[in-house]
């Protein structure tokens, strides 16, 4: 009964159906299925599917877009549960678009795929300069500081950015991503990792987090 009720969930998720994935969240949450599982089976492995999916070109942004709205949906039934049954989330992690630079589709996608995997994101917004990515660095105390950027113009600002942080002695893993990056130019300007889409920045954040 229970597993049926998370795969219909999952399934839910998938399509997009935000309202449907709430509703029977709600149901799981008074059938007493744990959040846990709740998160695992149903709500995680949903939107990894369609993160493999959009990897290959078998889905396409909007309909990321749509399983991720309904992710927040069940999230929302599920967030005060999760302070109370105290499960730790896998990681911190802060994101920005960089200065200059205003392209927040691809970032969002970062973010609502890295909370999906189980990681608590701190989304720093768009034009976010050095001072902005040091002083939540500082403050929150994040394992990884990822930058996005689209336009070639700004994609220097993610060296100085790794490099102020860097000089004021601040331990964390950068990433890097957006259209324009290639693998060479994160390994230019320092950073620990560049995935070229959401779901490898999954994956690319677990083997830092791992190391
Ligand atoms: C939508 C869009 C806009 C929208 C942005 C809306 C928004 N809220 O984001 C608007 C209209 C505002 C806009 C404005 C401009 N844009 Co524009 N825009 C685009 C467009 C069409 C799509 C970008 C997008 O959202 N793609 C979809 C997402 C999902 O893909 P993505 O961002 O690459 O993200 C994926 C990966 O890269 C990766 N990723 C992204 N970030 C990160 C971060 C990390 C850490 C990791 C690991 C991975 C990762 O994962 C994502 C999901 O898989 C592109 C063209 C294109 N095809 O790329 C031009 C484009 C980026 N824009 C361009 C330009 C020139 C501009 C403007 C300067 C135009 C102008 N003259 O005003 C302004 C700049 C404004 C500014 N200061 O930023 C150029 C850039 C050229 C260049 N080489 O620099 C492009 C390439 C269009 C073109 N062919 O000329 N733009």
């Amino acid at each position: 009964m229970s597993v049926e009720l998370l795969e219909k969930i999952r399934e839910a998720l998938m399509k997009g159906k935000a309202n449907d994935v709430k509703v029977m969240t709600e149901e799981a949450v008074a059938q007493k299925i744990s959040v846990g599982e709740i998160l695992d089976k149903a709500l995680i492995s949903g939107m990894s599917i369609i993160g493999e999916k959009f990897k290959n070109n078998q889905v396409y942004v909007p309909e990321v877009l749509i399983a991720a709205r309904a992710m927040n949906a069940a999230m929302a039934v599920l967030k005060p549960l999760l302070k109370a049954a105290d499960i730790k989330s896998k990681g911190i992690i802060c994101i920005g678009t960089v200065k200059g630079d205003l392209h927040d589709i691809g970032k969002n996608l970062v973010r609502m795929m890295l909370e999906g995997a189980g990681y608590e994101v701190i989304d720093l917004g768009v034009n976010v300069d050095a001072q902005k990515f040091l002083d939540a660095a500082k403050e929150k105390k994040p394992q990884v500081v990822a930058m996005s950027a689209l336009l070639t113009t700004t994609m220097g600002s993610m060296k100085s950015t790794i490099e102020a942080l860097k000089n004021a002695g601040i331990k964390v893993k950068f990433i890097v991503g957006g259209a324009p990056l290639t693998e060479s130019f994160a390994k230019e300007i320092g950073a620990d990792g560049y995935a070229p889409d959401a779901a490898s920045a999954v994956d690319l954040v677990a083997s830092l987090i791992a190391a």
